[in-house]
């Protein structure tokens, strides 16, 4: 019978960057943003302590930064050293953001730190009181992209005991920037019982039974692109009570709230700051309170009477909202931050139902668009024809704040909005 093994799997650290607001980090309250990365490295440090784990994995992307930061360095070193003195080892692969470094790191790592080999996969052999209890299994990325699949050379001499294989790659067997695998290749890898992960920024359970296939995700997510709740996996691995636990470590939450003005009767801002207020109270009343904060992108939807002071001063009207927001909901615990607001409101159109059911022409013009949105192909068609700016690639690592990427949200709501244009056009000229 296999021995049982406990460890912590976590991957994504990003140790040297930090959380990115719309606004300048300026009061003493905001030394805990600029700390909040590696606050949450510091909790898994702690929880591996408390759990008495036989080791730590981290699969990749240790350091946000190939040239290393010299203070994420330093507090790297100093966690692993902690480790070291409770007999708790880390095994490392390099990622695409901290690939191997020839020079070696900038600061000597304690001898409880192993890091996996770019030129063939590295095994390491888990002992406890003398006896083999596992493997863990790797290989480190040479450069910021990495083409090799590696997971094919990922084999052990036996199943005796659990083999753990850290991967940090795309999980996508047609791209060739981040270790081009399929979820199958990785599943017909018999000798591998658990695949630690890393690179997606969030956590993801592929497979839930042997061979484990999952994703951490990063423990303290950065900006709007990184929502959710940070965390790591607690996994037990056992013959017969196998288990793995998702760990929140975030400090701070970044989230996207939609509030639908539909039902706003009045047509000026201090009626909408008060809606907001009231919509966001009860947002905040459903929140988790053990976190510190919450960072909001809040997305204005629905038909709204606001929509020509909108069309003539969106960026004054929504600069003025955030403003109030923030001072209305400062020196909260949790805090609420509202980072930014996203206008995608149409115009109130009276008596829309009543046009629409007695013109034919718009009945049939509201049901070719919902079918159209429902038809793969002509989705395709209409995302290529939408240009050069939207970039059809949702590389994480390449994101372009000026590029758009079009996720199936994004699409929605721009069909919705054109939908809404259009019907609002038409009506309009006819003079209905
Ligand atoms: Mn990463």
């Amino acid at each position: 019978m296999k021995s049982s093994v406990k460890f912590i799997h976590t991957a994504d650290l990003h140790l040297g960057s930090r959380i990115q607001l719309n606004k300048n980090f300026d009061s003493d309250l905001d030394q805990n943003y600029k700390n909040a990365v590696y606050n949450s490295f510091n909790k898994i440090i702690e929880a591996a302590i408390k759990k008495e784990v036989n080791f730590l994995v981290i699969s990749g992307d240790v350091f946000d930064n190939e040239a290393r930061s010299v203070k994420a360095t330093r507090y790297f070193k100093d966690k692993c050293e902690q480790l070291k003195e409770h007999g708790i080892n880390i095994y490392i692969i390099n990622g695409n953001h901290d690939p191997y470094r020839r020079e070696g790191e900038l600061l000597e790592l304690p001898d409880n730190v192993y890091i996996c080999d770019t030129e063939e996969v590295s095994t390491f052999e888990i002992y406890e009181e003398g006896k083999l209890i596992a493997r863990v299994l790797g290989q480190s990325y040479r450069g910021s992209s990495e083409s090799r699949k590696m997971c094919t050379f990922y084999t052990t001499p036996d199943q005796s005991v659990y083999n753990i294989g850290l991967l940090h790659t795309q999980l996508d067997p047609n791209d060739s920037n981040y270790v081009p695998v399929s979820t199958n290749d990785l599943m017909e890898n018999e000798h591998i019982d658990y695949w630690a992960l890393g690179h997606i920024h969030e956590n993801r359970v592929i497979n839930d039974h042997i061979p484990y296939i999952i994703y951490p995700g990063i423990p303290q997510g950065r900006d709007m692109g990184e929502t959710g709740v940070g965390g790591y996996y607690f996994v037990n691995l056992e013959p017969e009570n196998t288990y793995y636990k998702f760990e929140k470590t975030a400090d701070y939450i970044f989230d996207r709230i939609e509030i639908n003005l539909s039902e706003l009767n009045k047509d000026n801002l201090s009626e909408l700051i008060y809606f907001l207020k009231d919509e966001i109270d009860e947002y905040y009343n459903s929140l988790d309170k053990e976190v510190m904060g919450y960072i909001l992108r809040i997305v204005l939807k629905g038909k709204t009477k606001l929509y020509k002071l909108f069309q003539e001063q969106e960026e004054e009207s929504l600069n003025d909202i955030i403003k109030k927001l923030r001072s209305h909901y400062s020196g909260r615990m949790p805090s609420i931050f509202v980072n930014d607001i996203i206008n995608r409101t149409s115009k109130k159109i009276q008596d829309l139902d009543n046009i629409i059911a007695k013109d034919p022409f718009i009945k049939e013009l509201i049901s070719f668009m919902s079918n159209l949105k429902e038809n793969d192909e002509k989705v395709k068609e209409i995302k290529n024809a939408m240009g050069d700016i939207w970039n059809p690639e949702v590389d994480l690592e390449k994101q372009d704040p000026k590029e758009f990427q079009i996720t199936d949200q994004l699409f929605e709501e721009l069909f919705d909005e054109a939908k809404n244009e259009i019907i609002k056009e038409i009506i309009e000229r006819r003079d209905l």
